[in-house]
């Protein structure tokens, strides 16, 4: 049953009318509701999931809003550290800033929804203070664990206000994938202004809504997904709040293509930031007619993937899932994929082992069942991971197992990728 949700009538940033709609998922799980089996008799709730574009400052975005008390749960299961990938990928970041900003004991390096201390642990062996800010007290106990103090808040002005009351502003605030999430976008980026060093550096990694597009990522599209970023919208937003997008890098392959712009009070803009705002204009992702024909492609990608699947199963095979992914759940809800086709999902993050997949309820197991209980194929669920997870996953191949990638274009694939990069292209 559909459960209530407010509509969002204006743009989450700039706050005009006539957000329009171009895609509909359907009524779907909450994508990171894993379920107890204790708790199958209970109903599950779903929520409407459309998405639209803002004509005015091009800021995709969900229209339905659920209820915050319902999206941020205590036991909130993603955990950063489960990822080599994104391990380096941070270590990387952290060792730059380090370098670029001449960080020292002085300094002060705050990063919003800091997880499990994955990124600033990389500050504390270097005795740079750091503060962290989750609000999900699993992640801030693992994050306390390895020497990064954490509040545990959701960060907006008045946060910001109160830390800077308390104490010195930060010589750099770094949010990844966290200023999609929160629901009150505007007093977010507020509160990074307020809490940076005017001579200070903001960086903030989201997926790249270009790519979405380009490369049919609808499954990144959940209600924890507040908004769908691109340069232009990200410009228009921060500039709101007395900030300059001054640069971007592009990183690919980490997690469908993301960005990560850098901002400050400051404006100093790099021929990056121009070129990709030229770009997208030329592209057209300031305009409607570029999502317009997004969700027939996204029907037709389902289509290939459920007639694949139903495939090699009437030919005998059997499939499991690799991922319990939040883009997983919106995949195996909106494809309709259960236990007609796939026996089980790995992960091997052990906070979700045990648990049942949203909606579809399909069991999440641990890596070690593909040596006792292997499949056929393995579904990339987490796709964006696919490198990683094959390299990891060698033996089975090597036992004859295969893999299948569901997105952009649903197919069996044999090789091991390439790992993460980054560029400025
Ligand atoms: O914004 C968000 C995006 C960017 O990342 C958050 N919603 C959290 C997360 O979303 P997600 O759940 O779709 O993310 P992942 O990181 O794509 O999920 C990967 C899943 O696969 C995790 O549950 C961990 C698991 N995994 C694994 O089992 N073995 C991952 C790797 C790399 C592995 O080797």
């Amino acid at each position: 049953m559909a459960e209530a949700t407010s509509i969002q009538s204006t743009c989450r940033s700039c706050g005009r009318v006539g957000v329009r709609p171009f895609l509909s998922l359907g009524t779907t799980p909450l994508a990171d509701a894993l379920v107890s089996p204790s708790d199958l008799d209970e109903p599950e709730d779903r929520f409407p999931l459309e998405v639209g574009m803002c004509p005015a400052c091009s800021l995709v975005q969900i229209l339905d809003t659920v209820p915050a008390e319902k999206l941020f749960v205590d036991n909130y299961l993603y955990f950063s550290s489960f990822s080599q990938e994104l391990l380096d990928h941070s270590r990387r970041h952290a060792e730059n800033l380090m370098a670029t900003r001449r960080l020292g004991p002085d300094s002060r390096v705050v990063e919003i929804a800091s997880n499990d201390g994955y990124f600033l642990r990389n500050f504390v062996e270097r005795g740079i203070p750091v503060l962290g800010i989750d609000p999900a007290p699993g992640q801030a106990q693992a994050a306390e664990a390895v020497g990064v103090p954490t509040l545990t808040e959701f960060f907006g002005v008045e946060l910001a206000r109160r830390l800077r009351s308390e104490g010195p502003p930060a010589s750099v605030i770094v949010a990844n994938n966290v200023m999609a999430h929160v629901p009150d976008l505007n007093g977010f980026v507020a509160g990074l202004r307020e809490l940076v060093a005017d001579d200070g550096l903001i960086t903030v990694e989201n997926p790249y809504v270009r790519d979405l597009v380009d490369r049919i990522e609808f499954d990144t599209i959940y209600h924890e997904h507040h908004c769908y970023f691109s340069c232009t919208a990200v410009d228009a937003l921060v500039r709101r709040h007395g900030l300059h997008l001054n640069d971007v890098e592009y990183f690919p392959d980490l997690h469908g293509g993301t960005l990560r712009w850098h901002l400050g009070p400051r404006s100093h803009p790099t021929d990056a930031v121009r070129r990709y705002l030229a770009e997208e204009n030329e592209r057209g992702l300031t305009t409607y007619d570029f999502y317009a024909g997004f969700g027939d492609r996204v029907q037709r990608l389902r289509s290939t993937l459920v007639e694949l699947l139903a495939r090699l199963k009437a030919e005998g095979s059997r499939l499991a899932g690799y991922g319990a992914a939040a883009k997983a759940s919106t995949l195996l809800n909106f494809a309709g994929i259960g236990f007609e086709t796939l026996d089980y999902v790995v992960d091997r993050n052990v906070h979700k082992q045990g648990l049942l997949m949203p909606g579809v309820h399909l069991p999440i197991v641990g890596p070690e069942r593909l040596a006792v209980d292997p499949p056929d194929y393995l579904v990339l669920l987490a796709w964006n991971f696919q490198a990683e997870i094959m390299r990891q996953q060698a033996g089975f191949a090597a036992a004859g197992g295969r893999f299948i990638v569901p997105v952009p274009d649903p197919r069996v694939i044999e090789s091991v990728p390439s790992p993460l990069g980054a560029s400025r292209s």
